[in-house]
């Protein structure tokens, strides 16, 4: 209430209890979080849309207030990740049960998932499968190529709503469609990913900025944090192609496993939900059960 002085800032950056925020007018300011913060219990992160003092003389200025954040993900640390775009190709093979526990972290801390299939240019028939699947697990499918620019201007529309990150398997093209939607020059390919992960062996997760786009550039996600925390019963709430048939098992609770009088595995059964996508819900399933089992044991 009383910070005069505060400027309005996004965490670019975070390295050694050092914050590096951005302001309106695209200046990089390099600030240290006070003392009330450790006392809270609340560290900055990138992604923070922040209040801040800024160097005045000093070598560096001050975070004085974090706004509430829309999500917050744990490894890597980032808040505010508005949307995520799950990339597959066909070259290297789909890798779906991925692709499915990626999407049920992204429903369970409220980010936007997009499915892209990228590469399209040298195989459509993995979008056409794709997008019967996902669009009935309630996602938007886009597909794209990097190389001939199919479907790049849908994606940056979507891309400018707010913070977005990429993820999937490596050699999708995560790099590739970045650089190519932004014109952020991100390195692609295999030779940059051996220097990249020879030289860094920590490599810090990063907000890059554009005028239009706020991207974050991370190794990848940890999805350990993800069975930690749920309840196995939880697993199928992330599942909006169930939901027509929730409250018609037989059963209450029903995991959808293998109870008799069981809605979705009859209509699984029928054809009406997809048989592989059930599937690896039982496999995901089965790993909730093993955390949750581990951690009370
Ligand atoms: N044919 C074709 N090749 C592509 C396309 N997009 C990317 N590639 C190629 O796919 C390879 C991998 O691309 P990257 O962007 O490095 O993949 P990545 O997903 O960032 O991989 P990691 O950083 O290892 O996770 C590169 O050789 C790209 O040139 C595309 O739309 N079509
Ligand atoms: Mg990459
Ligand atoms: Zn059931």
């Amino acid at each position: 209430m009383t910070e005069t002085s505060a400027l309005e800032g996004v965490i670019i950056k975070g390295v050694g209890g050092l914050y590096y925020a951005r302001d309106k007018a695209g200046e990089v300011h390099v600030l240290r979080a006070k003392g009330k913060f450790r006392k809270q219990h609340v560290t900055p992160m990138v992604g923070d849309s922040i209040h801040f003092t800024p160097a005045s003389g000093d070598e560096h200025g001050w975070v004085d207030e974090i706004l509430p954040r829309i999500s917050e993900l744990i490894r890597p640390p980032v808040a505010n990740v508005w949307g995520i775009f799950l990339v597959i190709a066909p070259e290297p093979a789909p890798d779906f049960l991925l692709m499915d526990t990626l999407l049920v972290m992204a429903r369970k801390q409220g980010i936007e998932p997009f499915l892209l299939v990228n590469k399209c240019d040298l195989d459509e028939t993995v979008a056409a499968v794709a997008m019967r699947e996902y669009a009935a697990a309630g996602m938007q499918v886009l597909a794209v190529s990097a190389v001939t620019g199919q479907g790049m201007d849908e994606l940056r529309m979507l891309m400018k709503k707010g913070i977005c990150c990429f993820a999937g398997q490596s050699g999708v093209g995560k790099s590739t469609l970045v650089s190519a939607a932004t014109g952020l020059d991100l390195k692609t390919g295999e030779i940059s990913e051996k220097i990249s992960r020879g030289k860094h062996t920590t490599r810090h997760v990063e907000l890059l900025h554009t005028d239009e786009f706020q991207v974050l550039d991370t190794p990848g996600f940890s999805l350990l944090e993800l069975w930690e925390g749920m309840e196995p019963i939880e697993l199928k709430s992330y599942y909006p192609d169930f939901a027509p048939y929730e409250g018609q098992c037989r059963f209450a609770p029903c995991y959808h496993l293998s109870e008799p009088g069981c809605a979705v595995l009859a209509a699984a059964a029928e054809g009406k939900l997809g048989a592989e996508r059930l599937q690896r819900y039982h496999q995901l399933l089965k790993r909730a059960q093993e955390a949750w089992k581990n951690r009370y044991d």
